[in-house]
């Protein structure tokens, strides 16, 4: 049979501030995004649980297929569980850099400086590990699942930073070893692993670019030109 009762709609929401208020607002959250950097050393320093709590309420608005929202949010902060995650990411990484990656892989990463060492996973002081959900016995089939799970890691990553706080997104594979660590069922398959803290004194980054605006947009509006933006083109 189906259903023929309509479901409730509401108003979409709409935005009462000035172009130029609205403007003002997206330039200030760009020019926070770009101070956003992955920080692969933590210290031990504590950090406010409310931050975690908000930055995980934050990735559960994100959009997802069918809005079946196919995400779990496991936050570990016990000492012996991080320590059995690092031990069983390091055996995976160890696999990884010594045989498993491809010799392309292994370049293509060198100039991040990463290796199969991952101190990180114990001294940071939360580890969020993201799981994407598929259809189990209290959860339903997901539809695009990958997608919707990585919108909501993007908006996690947005408020972690926006607290001040730095993120390592971590993909140990196979990750499946995560399952048995923190007693979650099977319809729950790890996505990533991120390490959340403050940067140890003295930490540092690599010296990476992003790519320029002329290389990530295009804009085609019908003016013929493809890559000169309404920006630069307004009178
Ligand atoms: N998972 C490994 C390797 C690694 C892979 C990519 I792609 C990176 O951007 C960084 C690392 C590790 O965590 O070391």
């Amino acid at each position: 049979m189906s259903e023929t009762v309509p479901h409730p709609r509401l108003p979409a929401p709409r935005d009462s501030r000035s172009e130029e208020e609205a403007l003002a607002a997206s330039q200030r959250f760009l020019a926070s995004m770009r101070g956003r950097r992955t920080v692969r050393d933590f210290s031990g320093e504590p950090v406010d649980p409310r931050l975690i709590e908000n930055a995980v309420l934050t990735a559960a608005t994100a959009p997802s297929g069918a809005n079946i929202q196919p995400w779990r949010f496991v936050v570990v902060s016990d000492p012996e569980l991080k320590r059995r995650i690092r031990q069983g990411a390091e055996e995976e990484e160890r696999a990884f850099y010594g045989a498993r990656a491809p010799e392309e892989w292994l370049r293509a990463l060198a100039h991040l400086e990463t290796d199969e060492h991952k101190p990180h996973l114990e001294e940071a002081p939360y580890l969020i590990v993201v799981m994407e959900v598929h259809r189990g016995p209290s959860s339903p089939k997901p539809y695009y699942a990958k997608e919707s799970v990585g919108i909501a890691v993007g908006l996690l990553l947005a408020s972690l930073h926006e607290a001040g706080l730095v993120a390592l997104t971590h993909t140990p594979s196979p990750m499946r070893f995560l399952n048995a660590i923190l007693g979650r069922p099977a319809e729950e398959k790890p996505y990533v692993v991120i390490p959340v803290g403050k940067p140890k004194a003295g930490a540092t980054v690599p010296a990476l670019t992003k790519k320029s605006r002329d290389e990530v947009l295009v804009w085609l509006d019908g003016s013929g030109e493809s890559s000169a933006g309404p920006i630069d083109r307004r009178t």
